[in-house]
């Protein structure tokens, strides 16, 4: 699953990027246009605590692939111009979500594309231009439909060009994808588009090192019903904190009197926005977080780690992670009965320990 970042140029995204993969990335390369992809670890006290009682040869996190483009809206790029094939930009129809990176820190040696520092301006500007980029692409589509259709009454593309219209009715009127009240029969169809304004997003404010105790409130930022609150992070602070070593950073961090970095922070709010959620298998080999969709069923679970393991399932034994601390192990979670067996449509929840049994 991966998350694409996205921005105004110069708003810190491959500072940001870097932290959150400890990457090493170009930053203030204003105009480069790579893409950078990376994987962030999703920290987990609980995998650490679990990794102590069993001491495994590896301890693996769940992770989130992040993908850093250059920046969009009226940048570097301008407007998105109507003949460019990349309106949507081939790092981004992939991604599964999207990281809105808002500059608000004032830095005279870093200039804003325009001029002035605002976040709550250019959260409007990103988000304009996501649904201009899609209109334009349901635009092309519809042309190209408009003459199939006139030729051959194909029921698939009957269909797909009523849709589309209604689409291109409601981007037109600035309304994004994500909140058309789309089915999701239909929205399985435009799925291959990419489309930016589908996509689930999580609006991140770059405050710069001088106001990073604040809230995102305190930038002017309105809230928006339905979306996640903002994180506040100090992206480039973020950066120097991943590159150190742990009595470094506490040292540091106190400095600027911050409990923890705000890296877990974005990494865990990418990972939900993803509609994800752990679960844990244990061994002397290996104690890992795998992660899953919420909500999905045993099977699945078992799928994750295994095709083997959901080809031949024949029961889960779960514990959750609490009634597991409270017993010591698995052997005395099955004896106080708080280990369960569990069949293949059962609902696994956040947390859970989970041995497959199987037969192949
Ligand atoms: N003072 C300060 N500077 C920052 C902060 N975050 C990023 N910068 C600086 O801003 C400049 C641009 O940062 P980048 O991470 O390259 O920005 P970007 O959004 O990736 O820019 P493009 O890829 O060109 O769109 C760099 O010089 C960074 O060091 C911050 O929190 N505080
Ligand atoms: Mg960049």
């Amino acid at each position: 699953m991966k998350i694409g970042i996205i921005g105004i140029a110069a708003s810190g995204k491959t500072t940001l990027f870097n932290a959150l993969t400890g990457g090493a990335a170009r930053t203030g390369g204003y105009g480069a246009s790579q893409v950078h992809l990376g994987v962030a670890r999703v920290a987990d006290p609980r995998v650490d605590a679990l990794s102590e009682i069993f001491h495994p040869k590896k301890t693996t996190y769940a992770t989130v692939e992040f993908a850093d483009v250059p920046g969009l809206g009226e940048g570097r790029d301008g407007p998105p111009a109507g003949a460019d094939s990349e309106t949507i930009p081939p790092a981004l129809q992939g991604a599964d979500a999207l990281l809105l990176l808002l500059r608000a820190f004032e830095d005279p040696g870093v200039p804003h594309p325009r001029e002035s520092v605002d976040p709550t301006r250019d959260l409007s500007v990103m988000r304009l231009d996501l649904i201009l980029r899609d209109l334009l692409v349901v635009e092309r589509r519809l042309e190209r439909l408009k003459m199939l259709v006139a030729k051959k009454k194909d029921p698939g593309e009957v269909a797909e060009y009523a849709l589309l219209q209604r689409v291109q009715a409601a981007l037109e009127e600035e309304r994004p994808l994500l909140a058309q009240g789309i089915p999701d029969e239909e929205m399985s169809l435009l799925r291959g588009f990419g489309f930016l304004s589908a996509k689930p997003l999580l609006s991140v404010l770059n405050v710069g090192e001088d106001r990073i105790g604040d809230a995102a409130g305190a930038f002017g930022l309105p809230a928006v019903d339905g979306e996640v609150a903002p994180i506040v992070v100090g992206a480039r602070l973020e950066e120097e904190l991943a590159e150190l070593e742990d009595d470094e950073r506490e040292i540091f961090l106190a400095d600027y009197g911050l409990e923890r970095p705000a890296r877990d922070r974005v990494i865990h709010a990418s990972f939900e926005l993803l509609g994800l959620q752990c679960f844990m298998t244990v061994g002397e080999d290996e104690v890992r977080a795998w992660p899953i969709p919420r909500g999905a069923p045993a099977l699945q679970a078992a799928g994750t780690i295994h095709s083997d393991l959901e080809r031949g399932f024949i029961r889960a034994e779960v514990v959750s992670y609490e009634d597991f601390m409270d017993a010591g192990s698995m052997a005395a979670a099955r004896e106080r009965g708080t280990l369960r067996v569990e069949g293949r449509d059962y609902e696994v929840r956040d947390g859970e320990i989970m041995h497959v049994r199987f037969n192949v």
